[in-house]
C-alpha cells in the first residue's frame, strides 16, 4: 500500500483576483440624448410606438446580437478559391453568426423602416435610430446595410421608368423577410483611383443585342462579397469600339452577383483584401470577365446617378461614428465602477472623469449632428424639405462624415486606454472598435476629399447653401433664452459670421483652406445644435454643461488660420519645403 500525503493532481494557483468585465445596459434606455431628441421631434402617437420598439431592441444588442457580434470577431470570412480538384470555385465562406446577422436586419426592419414611411417623415429619423443602436453590435454587418440603403435610395430616385428594377431588386433590399431580403455591394474604387473616380474608372461595358451589357474590369475594393447585387460603374463602348474619358464617360451599372444557379455572374474573387479592421467583413478584389448589367443612367451620368448612395451611405458612415462613440464612452464608464487602482475605483478620480466627460462631449456633439441630418433627410425623402433644409443638408452630409469619422478615431483611442492594458488586449473586443473606428475616415470618401465636396456643394448652390447654413443656425440661436447659454450663444453667433466672412474673401488657394473650412462648419454646427439641446424645457443641467463645453473651444480654425494667412502659395510651398526635407529619391 502506498501512502499519499496530499492529491496529486490540482488546479494551478493563479491568485485569487480576476477583474470584473465591463457590463452594457439597455442602449437605449441608458441613452438619454437620443431618447430627449426623438421625444422632441417625432409626433408623440407616432414616437410611443417608436419608443416601444427601440426599447425592445435596445435590449437585444446588449443580448443575442452582442452574442453574435462577437462570434462575427471570431469566424472571419474565408474564400476557398479552388476545390481539391484544381477547379476554380471562388467559394466564399461567411460565419454562421454573419448569416443571422442578415436575417436579423430584415426581421428588424433596419432596411424597410426607411422606405414603408409608416412613420411619415419620421421614418428615416426612427431607422437611423434603430440602426445606431444596431451598429457597434452588428459585427459590421453595418457595412452591407450601408450600401443596401444606398442601393435602394438609387432605385428609388430612378423611379418610374425602371419599374422592373424596383419589382427585381428594390423589393428584395426593403424586405423585412429574411427568405427575401438582398443587400447590394457599391463598386466605385478601381486600382487607378478610389477619390479621383472619373480618371480611375477603366471597366468598359459592351452592348448586347439584347440591351444588357457586359462588363469587363478589375474592382480593386469590393466590400461585402456576399451581396446579392451590386451598383458600379463603366465605360460603355460605342459601335466603333470607343469609350469617353473622365465623369462623361462614366455610366452606372446595375448587376446580380450570381446567377438563378447560384453562380457567379462571370466574377473572379482574385483575393480577400488583408485589413486593418473590419475583418468581418469579406472585401475582395474582383476580376469583371463579361458580367452582365445593366446600364441604369443616362449616358456620362455616372457619378451623378451614383451620388445618392453615396449620401445615404455616408450618413451611415456617420450613425457609425456616433454609435461607435456611444459604445466605447458607456463601457468605459461602466468599467470606472469595477476597476479599483490605488485604492479607489476610477469613477472617484476627477482627472479619469474629466476625461470621460471630453469623450462623453464629444459623442453628444456627434450625435446630435447625425440625428438632425437624418431628420432632414426624411424630410427629403417624403419630399415635405424646404429648398434651406435642402441646400443645407447637401452641404452638410460630406461634413458629417468627415468630422465624425474623425472624432470617432480620437474617442474610441481614448476610450481604449481607460481600461489601460486591458484595452489593448484582443480578446477584450476593445482594439477591434479601434481598428473598424480608423476605416470610417477613408471609405467613402477620406476627409480631404469630402472637404473637396463641401467646396462643390458650395459653388453649385451659387452661396445659397452657405446662406441657408447661417440662416438655419440663426434661427436657432434667436430661440434660446437660458441666460447660462449666452456666452456660448455669442460664440457660435461669431463663429457662424466669420465663416460668411471667410467665404467672401478671395484666398489664393481655397483647396488648401477646405478642411479647415470644413471642420469650421461641423463645430459652428454641433454648437447649435447642442445649445438648442440645452435650451428645451425638459433639458438637464447635463445638456447644458456639454453645451458650453462643446463651444469653448476654437469654433472656427479657418479664420484663425487666415489671419496668419496660411492657405497663400508662400505658405504652399514652404509646406512643401518641410514635407520633402531630406528627401533623396
Ligand atoms: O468606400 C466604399 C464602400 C465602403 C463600404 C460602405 C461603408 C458604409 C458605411 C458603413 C458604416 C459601418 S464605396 C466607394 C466610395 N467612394 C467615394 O466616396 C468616392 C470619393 N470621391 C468623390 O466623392 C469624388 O468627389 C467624386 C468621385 C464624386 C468626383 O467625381 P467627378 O466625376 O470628378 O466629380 P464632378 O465632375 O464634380 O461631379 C459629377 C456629378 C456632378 O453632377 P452635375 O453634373 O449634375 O453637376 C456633381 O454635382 O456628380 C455630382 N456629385 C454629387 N452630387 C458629385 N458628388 C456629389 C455628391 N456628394 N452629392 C451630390
Ligand atoms: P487615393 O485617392 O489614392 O487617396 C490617397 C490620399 O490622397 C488620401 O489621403 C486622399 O485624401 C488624398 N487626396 C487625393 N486626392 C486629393 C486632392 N485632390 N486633394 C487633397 N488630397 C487628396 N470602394 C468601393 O468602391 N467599394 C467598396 O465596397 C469599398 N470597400 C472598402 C473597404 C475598405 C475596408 C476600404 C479601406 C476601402 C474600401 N473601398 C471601397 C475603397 C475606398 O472607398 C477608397 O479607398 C477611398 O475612397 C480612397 O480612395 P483611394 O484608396 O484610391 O485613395
Amino acid at each position: 500500500r502506498i501512502v499519499h500525503t496530499g492529491m496529486p493532481f490540482a488546479h494551478a494557483k493563479i491568485g485569487n483576483f480576476f477583474q470584473e468585465k465591463p457590463e452594457l445596459g439597455n442602449q437605449f434606455v441608458e441613452d438619454s440624448l437620443l431618447q430627449s431628441y426623438l421625444k422632441r421631434n417625432i409626433p408623440q402617437e407616432l414616437y410611443s410606438k417608436i419608443q416601444k420598439d427601440l426599447k425592445k431592441f435596445g435590449q437585444r444588442v446588449v443580448t443575442d446580437i452582442y452574442s453574435l457580434h462577437l462570434q462575427c470577431d471570431r469566424e472571419l470570412p474565408q474564400l476557398e478559391q479552388c476545390d481539391a480538384w484544381g477547379n476554380r470555385v471562388d467559394k466564399l465562406i461567411t460565419s454562421h453568426a454573419w448569416k443571422q446577422m442578415h436575417d436579423i436586419s430584415a426581421e428588424e426592419g433596419l432596411i424597410a423602416i426607411a422606405y414603408e414611411r409608416k412613420f411619415k417623415e419620421w421614418s428615416r429619423l426612427y431607422q437611423m435610430a434603430k440602426n445606431y443602436l444596431f451598429s457597434p453590435s452588428a459585427g459590421l454587418y453595418s457595412c452591407p446595410l450601408a450600401m443596401t440603403d444606398g442601393a435602394s435610395s438609387i432605385i428609388e430616385a430612378i423611379g418610374d421608368k425602371n419599374d422592373w428594377l424596383k419589382q427585381r431588386a428594390w423589393l428584395r433590399l426593403t424586405n423585412r423577410d429574411p427568405k427575401q431580403f438582398w443587400t447590394s455591394g457599391q463598386w466605385m474604387t478601381e486600382r487607378k483611383g478610389g477619390s479621383d473616380v472619373a480618371r480611375g474608372t477603366e471597366t468598359l461595358a459592351q452592348l448586347q443585342p439584347d440591351g444588357s451589357y457586359t462588363l469587363h474590369g478589375y474592382k480593386w475594393f469590393s466590400s461585402a462579397t456576399d451581396a446579392d447585387m451590386a451598383f458600379t460603374l463603366a465605360r460603355p463602348l460605342d459601335k466603333d469600339g470607343l469609350s469617353f474619358n473622365g465623369t462623361s464617360g462614366l455610366s452606372l451599372f446595375y448587376l446580380e452577383i450570381r446567377d438563378e444557379s447560384g453562380n457567379l455572374n462571370n466574377i473572379q474573387i482574385q483575393k480577400l483584401k488583408n485589413k486593418l479592421g473590419t475583418k468581418q467583413v469579406p472585401t475582395a478584389e474582383l476580376l469583371l470577365d463579361g458580367t452582365r448589367a445593366f446600364k441604369v443612367s443616362d449616358d456620362g451620368r455616372g457619378v451623378a446617378s451614383i451620388s445618392n448612395m453615396l449620401t445615404i451611405t455616408r450618413m451611415h458612415n456617420a450613425m457609425s461614428a456616433a454609435s461607435g462613440m456611444r459604445r466605447i464612452v458607456n463601457m468605459a464608464r461602466d468599467y470606472t465602477t469595477r476597476r479599483t487602482a490605488f485604492g479607489n475605483v476610477l469613477k472617484d478620480y476627477p482627472l479619469h472623469i474629466q476625461t470621460l466627460a471630453r469623450m462623453e462631449v464629444e459623442t453628444r456633439a456627434a450625435t446630435l449632428f447625425f440625428l438632425e441630418m437624418s431628420r432632414l433627410l426624411g424630410k427629403e425623402d417624403s419630399e415635405t424639405i424646404s429648398n434651406e433644409e435642402k441646400q443645407l443638408f447637401r452641404l452638410m452630409t460630406p461634413v458629417l462624415k468627415l468630422y465624425t469619422g474623425k472624432q470617432a478615431v480620437a474617442v474610441t483611442s481614448e476610450g481604449l486606454e481607460c481600461f489601460g492594458g486591458q484595452g489593448y488586449i484582443e480578446d477584450t473586443g476593445l482594439p477591434g472598435m479601434l481598428r473598424d473606428a480608423q476605416v470610417l475616415t477613408i471609405w467613402e470618401g477620406t476627409t480631404n476629399i469630402l472637404s473637396l465636396d463641401v467646396l462643390r456643394a458650395l459653388n453649385k448652390s451659387k452661396g445659397q447653401a452657405l446662406k441657408s447654413y447661417y440662416d438655419v443656425i440663426d434661427s436657432k440661436l434667436n430661440s434660446i433664452n437660458n441666460e447660462t447659454l449666452e456666452v456660448s450663444v455669442d460664440r457660435v453667433q461669431q463663429a457662424a459670421g466669420s465663416i460668411l466672412k471667410f467665404a467672401s474673401q478671395n484666398t489664393d488657394n481655397v483647396e488648401m483652406a477646405a478642411r479647415d473650412f470644413s471642420y469650421s462648419l461641423a463645430r459652428t454646427y454641433m454648437g447649435a445644435l447642442m445649445l438648442e439641446q440645452a435650451n428645451q424645457v425638459d433639458s438637464t443641467p447635463q445638456d447644458v454643461y456639454a453645451a458650453n463645453r462643446w463651444c469653448e473651444q476654437d469654433l472656427c480654425p479657418v479664420i484663425k488660420h487666415k489671419s496668419k494667412d496660411i492657405y497663400s502659395k508662400q505658405i504652399a510651398d514652404s509646406n512643401f519645403q518641410l514635407v520633402f526635407d531630406g528627401y533623396s529619391r
